[in-house]
């Protein structure tokens, strides 16, 4: 994917000359490749990518579009960046200012004689929409990890520890096919499962345990993120009840999902179901994130989201609720924002699972 027009179309869209890309996740967004060095600078002329002798051979063979300029200690990246900016004649020079270290922009801004201009916002509006392509990669992300979680779903076995079982799953989504994993998975039960970003720890899975298991794959540079909440061996009245609003919360959010609409709102129409029944209180955190090439991009569904989504924006949709020292449940699928509703990437059945 070489996304060279779409972001010399931001220059003019944001008035700026030019934009330097620094960070890996937007040299990967830009060119499609992934290196651990570099830098992407797009001017309206065109686009430099500039890399080390690791990656240089693999940058000319396979980048289309874009310059390829190798950098060295004797044509550092501040120099060769610096040459092109003077001969495009740049005043005003958009940078990615949340994920540059202090130390870089200062060298950076010692040695370009240019207004830097924050444009980590506009860079983000722009990857929060995607493509096709893009959502097709998605898809296929979500179906991945599906395949091995529902190989790792017979193995949970009362009495073996969440480490355990969390090691059984990260084999599995490797063995369905991830690329990479979006995140070490969370795998927690009983008391723990009422930390909703608890670690997998030492304590045996009790039947009568609520077991959340929160997980996600790489697939071509796309990430993937899904949670299920199941009942080991038997659940009681209360944990069905609990399961049943939160599924009744996470459906109302999606219901409310299409283009047009707030975050802010998808968020409330399930927030709002949880308090009714009693349980605002244990909701705390945000109905979904977006989410792409980095398992956690800003936007999403949450209170201070006020601004309308466009389609092609995709986000988690993930309420839960919490029960300190007791129990939690959170069931989480991953949505695409259309113009008539949403798209769901996600196709794990979600009614209660009771397993081992
Ligand atoms: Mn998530």
């Amino acid at each position: 994917m070489n996304r060279l027009s779409s972001l010399q179309a931001l220059l003019e869209e944001e008035s700026l000359d030019a934009l330097l890309l620094t960070s890996r996740v937007a040299r990967y967004y830009a060119t499609g490749i992934f290196t651990s060095a570099g830098m992407v600078l797009i001017t309206r002329q065109g686009g430099v990518f500039y890399t080390d002798f690791r990656y240089i051979e693999a940058a000319r063979a396979r980048l289309s579009g874009y310059a390829v300029e190798m950098t060295d200690h004797t044509h550092p990246y501040r120099e060769a960046v610096g040459k092109a900016l003077a001969r495009a004649r740049v005043k005003t020079l958009g940078f990615e200012q949340d994920t540059m270290t202090l130390t870089e922009y200062h060298a950076l801004s010692r040695a370009l004689s240019v207004d830097f201009v924050p444009a980590h916002e506009a860079l983000h509006r722009r990857r929060r929409v995607k493509d096709a392509e893009e959502l097709a990669r998605m898809e296929e992300a979500q179906r991945i990890a599906e395949r091995g979680f529902l190989k790792a779903l017979p193995l949970i076995r009362a009495g073996m520890t969440e480490r355990a079982l969390r090691a059984e799953l990260i084999a599995q989504l490797y063995k369905a096919g991830a690329d990479h994993l979006s995140f070490d998975p969370i795998v927690v039960a009983g008391p723990s499962a009422a930390q909703p970003h608890g670690e997998a720890g030492d304590r045996p899975i009790a039947r009568g345990d609520f077991l959340t298991m929160d997980f996600g794959v790489v697939h071509r540079g796309y990430c993937s993120d899904t949670t299920r909440t199941v009942a080991v061996g038997a659940a009681t009245d209360e944990m069905r009840r609990v399961y049943d609003i939160v599924l009744r919360a996470q459906r109302r959010g999606i219901e409310a999902a299409r283009a047009g609409v707030t975050g802010r709102a998808i968020d409330a129409a399930a927030r709002d179901l949880i308090a009714e029944e009693g349980y605002g209180a244990y909701f705390g955190h945000g109905f979904g994130h977006c989410l792409g090439i980095e398992v956690h991009e800003p936007g999403g569904a949450s209170p201070s989201e006020e601004s309308p989504l466009p389609a092609g924006v995709v986000l988690s949709a993930e309420p839960g609720i919490y029960l300190p020292g007791r129990f939690g449940v959170r069931i989480e699928d991953v949505i695409a924002i259309t113009e008539t509703g949403a798209h769901n990437l996600t196709a794990l059945p979600k009614d209660l699972l009771v397993v081992g």
